[in-house]
């Protein structure tokens, strides 16, 4: 194949590619086999699964073809909390079987755990590598993991990929930023994996200490993901690190950073549908979407043998990609994340994803990629402030160059997003920097 997109680094690397290019009727048939066993697994060993089945009047022999699925009972991010810390779990907690746990951060009620068995660590770090492979890494690369390490998924899953690929680790976690900048010059970092934000921060902090990191260092790759990222953000970090950068989805509850991830082609996210078969459903009435259609994202695991999930409702909206991928992967392409359902502002009347924001203000050259949305009480209505801040270079102290330009933003969002915001227009760096996710919506109202 020739290299007519990305890294510029040759043929077209895959970690499997005996599953990334499978034809659809054997990865079908996979999928049917295993999706039987996990339902039998489901069945015969957590009883919250026997129960619904039971419900529903069904038996794992009534699955017999893959749209079979759609008999089966959902389960919501709910069911796990109702089921902290282990009711969920196939195998027992105590069982030698089981070497690991993660959870989700459980700010508003209990946090959701997972149960890993070698397996299913083996499988998680599989799908990993395979990202690493899609921009352009192999066993030679060093691979720099500033995803914070612990209960949270990114550190670790990150880090199986490195050992899955065979790669040179540096276990950085998050956090002390210039530390990051001085071992990913000195250690010749070529793949870089944290959040987008992240990445800008390692990117801009590498700047202020005077390098270049895209002519000084050997930084090559990012695998970026845990939160929404516009084009215009990633633009800024391929350029400031001189990097491709793949946007990598997942979540705690299905199995952490891997779920699905870009090729170097940038355009969609290759599913691993070995190990998950993704539905996308009508959020209000569960019914299925066709293909190329928004609706809410639902993953069955399949390979999954400690926490394995039934039609798993992530909330998160995205829709499946018509077409095959000029990288030769055979396997299906979801959307980026457009929002979470229960992300979704509702101003005036008009529904609004905080990422939509995101995308407007990528078009303004005076402006930074770092925003944040205020929302407040005036009176019985929500009151939206929308904060952006200029680039260095922009004349702060004119204050007619900022009500123009605040000016602009206002009728770009009124036209794109048909919505008023009060645009505040603030100074370089005055915007919180994240060594994780960014905390893009600030809510301040009183309910
Ligand atoms: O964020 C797992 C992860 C770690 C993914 C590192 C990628 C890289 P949670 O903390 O459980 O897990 O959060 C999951 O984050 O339901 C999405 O709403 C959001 N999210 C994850 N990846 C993306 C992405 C990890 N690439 C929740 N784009 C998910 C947009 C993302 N949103």
């Amino acid at each position: 194949m020739t290299d007519t997109a990305g890294t510029g680094r040759g043929p077209e690397k895959y970690f499997q590619p005996e599953i990334e290019k499978m034809d659809r009727e054997s990865l079908e048939a996979l999928q049917l086999e295993r999706l039987k066993q996990t339902v039998a697994r489901c069945y015969e060993n957590i009883d919250f699964y026997k129960a619904a089945f039971d419900e529903a009047g069904i038996t794992p022999g009534d699955i017999n073809t893959l749209d079979d699925l759609q008999k089966l009972p959902f389960t919501t991010k709910q069911d796990m909390r109702d089921a902290y810390p282990f009711d969920l779990f196939a195998i027992p907690a105590t069982d030698a079987r089981v070497q690991r746990f993660h959870a989700s951060s459980g700010t508003t009620g209990n946090a959701t755990v997972v149960g890993y068995t070698q397996n299913d660590i083996d499988n998680w770090g599989d799908t990993f590598a395979r990202a690493i492979a899609q921009v352009g890494g192999d066993e030679q690369s060093v691979l720099q993991v500033s995803y914070g390490y612990g209960l949270f998924t990114g550190g670790l899953g990150a880090h199986e990929g490195g050992i899955r690929m065979g790669s040179a680790i540096m276990p950085m976690s998050s956090g002390n930023t210039k530390r990051q900048v001085q071992m990913m010059r000195d250690m010749g970092a070529d793949i870089l994996a944290c959040t987008p934000s992240y990445a800008l921060l390692i990117a801009d902090t590498a700047i202020d200490l005077g390098f270049d990191p895209a002519k000084d260092f050997k930084i090559s790759g990012a695998i970026c993901g845990a939160e929404p990222c516009s084009e215009g953000m990633r633009k800024e970090i391929e350029e400031k690190l001189g990097v491709t950068m793949v946007d990598i989805y997942g979540l705690s509850e299905v199995m952490g950073p891997g779920v699905s991830c870009e090729c170097r082609y940038q355009n969609g996210l290759h599913v691993a549908e070995d190990h998950f078969i993704i539905e996308i459903l009508d959020p209000q009435t569960l019914e299925p979407v066709p293909d190329g259609e928004y609706g809410e994202v639902v993953f069955t695991t399949l390979t999954k043998e400690c926490s394995p999930l039934i039609r798993y409702r992530t909330r998160d909206i995205s829709r499946i990609l018509l077409g095959e991928c000029e990288c030769g992967r055979t396997l299906r392409r979801m959307d980026r994340i457009q929002g979470r359902t229960d992300d979704m502002l509702i101003i005036r009347g008009v529904n609004v994803f905080p990422s939509q924001f995101q995308e407007v203000l990528a078009s303004f050259d005076e402006l930074t990629s770092y925003y944040q949305i205020v929302l407040s009480n005036k009176g019985p209505l929500d009151h939206v402030v929308l904060k952006v801040e200029t680039v260095p270079s922009f004349d702060f102290d004119e204050i007619r160059k900022i009500e123009a330009l605040q000016k602009r933003i206002d009728a770009e969002i009124k036209s794109n997003l048909q919505v008023s915001v009060e645009v505040k227009v603030v100074e370089p760096k005055s915007i919180e920097r994240s060594e994780g996710k960014a905390r893009r919506v600030i809510d301040e109202r009183v309910k």
